[in-house]
């Protein structure tokens, strides 16, 4: 058997989001028998998927095992407009690139890019993302809110503060924030926000939240140098969770405090950010581009930054930087 022809089959089920993919023409593409891709078809049923054989028209992707296609999300789905529309990947570069791309081309408000896995997956000034396939959410969302570009970034505390709401509603346990963007089990890291800004002087075209959940893996699955910082909700639980279900909850909550943010300002997202943070009161390091600090944190401003107290009893924002909690 030719694995990467039944790959390149599953793929474009996948992608064909409920549309028949014709048998023939795919036997034709292929130089297959159209035996041969029936086969295929009856692997995939063993394998769990629902496939229905329309006559004359092809195959259709009905259900398919713990995946994170649109049918999937959707159906847990309660937004209005947030994952309405969904741009599902079995494999890409960086959700974020795409998600880049289509915003540009007009995107609706809410459209969601998610991949099973990214090969190129991206965090704040190009680190690299481990996006393992089918363990995690990879996922970049589109959203136009009335708000002025300079409150842009506080949308990356609206995101991490919508991710531990759901994060208790699927799977029952209090994660942390660690400013600006991490959410963390134990200790570990188990989710990663990278906020992107498409922006005229005084108007947000877009802004691409980025979201990157390890939800699946067990300890073995990261590589060694993430073992000992990086967690999943799986390892912190005990159990397997349902991705495309924690999503449409992610996404449910995202748009709940967005719409909260532009109509109440940042007050109340910020209430909520700190009973959830860990930084506040700690004695922490920052480090930044181009110089390192360290004092005592405050808790954020209302422009989102971190407030932070230095040994000479100045007080200091912090735009963004690494931080470093001292216990
Ligand atoms: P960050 O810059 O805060 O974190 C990046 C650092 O985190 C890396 O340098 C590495 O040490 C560590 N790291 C890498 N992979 C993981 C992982 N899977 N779990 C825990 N720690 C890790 C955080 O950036 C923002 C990440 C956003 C990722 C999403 S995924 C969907 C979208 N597409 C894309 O390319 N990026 C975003």
């Amino acid at each position: 058997m030719n694995m990467n022809v039944k790959d390149e089959l599953l793929k474009r089920l996948f992608e064909a989001q409920g549309e028949p993919i014709s048998g023939q023409e795919f036997a034709d593409e292929f130089g297959l028998s159209r035996t041969a891709i029936w086969k295929y078809i009856k692997e995939f049923e063993e394998d769990g998927y629902e496939i229905a054989s329309i006559r004359k028209k092809g195959y259709v992707l009905i259900a398919s095992p713990d995946r994170v296609n649109s049918a999937n999300i959707q159906k847990h789905l309660q937004t209005k407009t947030y994952g309405r529309t969904i741009d599902y990947h079995a494999s890409c570069g960086s959700t974020q690139n795409i998600a880049h791309d289509a915003a540009q081309a007009g995107a609706p408000d809410g459209t969601l890019i998610v991949s099973e896995e990214q090969t190129a997956g991206k965090g704040r000034l190009s680190r690299p993302w481990n996006s393992a396939a089918q363990k995690g959410i990879w996922m970049s969302l589109i959203v136009r809110p009335s708000l002025m570009p300079q409150q842009a970034p506080q949308m990356t505390l609206v995101a991490a503060v919508a991710i531990v709401r759901a994060i208790e509603n699927v799977a029952g346990i209090e994660a942390t924030i660690k400013w600006p963007n991490d959410i963390l089990l134990h200790g570990k890291k188990m989710t990663g926000i990278l906020t992107e800004l498409q922006s005229e002087p005084d108007r947000i075209k877009a802004i691409i939240l980025g979201i990157g959940m390890n939800v699946n893996q067990d300890e073995e699955d990261f590589p060694e140098e993430l073992q000992e910082i990086a967690t999943s909700l799986k390892i912190a639980c005990g159990k397997q969770i349902d991705r495309a279900k924690l999503i449409a909850e992610i996404l449910g909550f995202i748009e709940l405090y967005t719409s909260m943010y532009e109509k109440h300002g940042f007050g109340p997202i910020k209430l909520l950010w700190e009973s959830y943070s860990n930084t506040a009161g700690k004695r922490i390091r920052a480090v930044m581009l181009n110089e390192t600090i360290e004092g005592t944190a405050l808790g954020i401003s209302e422009e989102g930054l971190l407030e932070l107290r230095l040994d000479d009893g100045s007080v200091r924002g912090i735009y963004s930087a690494d931080i470093f909690i001292k216990e």
